[in-house]
């Protein structure tokens, strides 16, 4: 469809799927209350490994986890007392956390014994 628009409503189409897919990772759902003040690291996990994009931040803060189950079974993301739905692949999910003490937060996989195969590492607030 999008090949019959003008040059300018093809640029603002563009600008609108950027948008779209930056909503995607942010959430699943339409609440917009992405704080544009939080910290946001993003979180690949699968059989069985967590892949975070930064393992530490600087003071503590509100962090905005973006886990993505990018593995072939069920796996959820838990930090700091809080966790995401357990979630089937390909699925991606929230989760927002403040740290309000520096020190090394445990992060796991609740599944099964997922944590003990691998799914787990430490999180630093410095
Ligand atoms: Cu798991």
């Amino acid at each position: 469809m999008r090949r019959f628009t003008i040059r300018s409503l093809s640029v603002l189409g563009a600008v609108a799927i950027a948008s779209l897919t930056l909503v995607q990772l942010g959430s699943a759902s339409s609440d917009g209350q992405m704080a544009a003040t939080a910290t946001t690291v993003t979180v690949r996990g699968g059989e069985f490994f967590f892949k975070l994009s930064t393992k530490s931040i600087a003071s503590p803060r509100k962090v905005t986890f973006v886990f993505k189950n990018v593995g072939h079974v069920a796996h959820d993301f838990k930090i700091n007392g809080r966790k995401t739905p357990v979630m089937g692949p390909g699925k991606t999910s929230r989760l927002i956390v403040t740290f309000k003490k520096k020190g090394k937060y445990t992060y796991l996989c609740t599944v099964d014994s997922h944590a003990s195969l691998g799914m787990k590492g430490t999180f630093t607030v410095r």
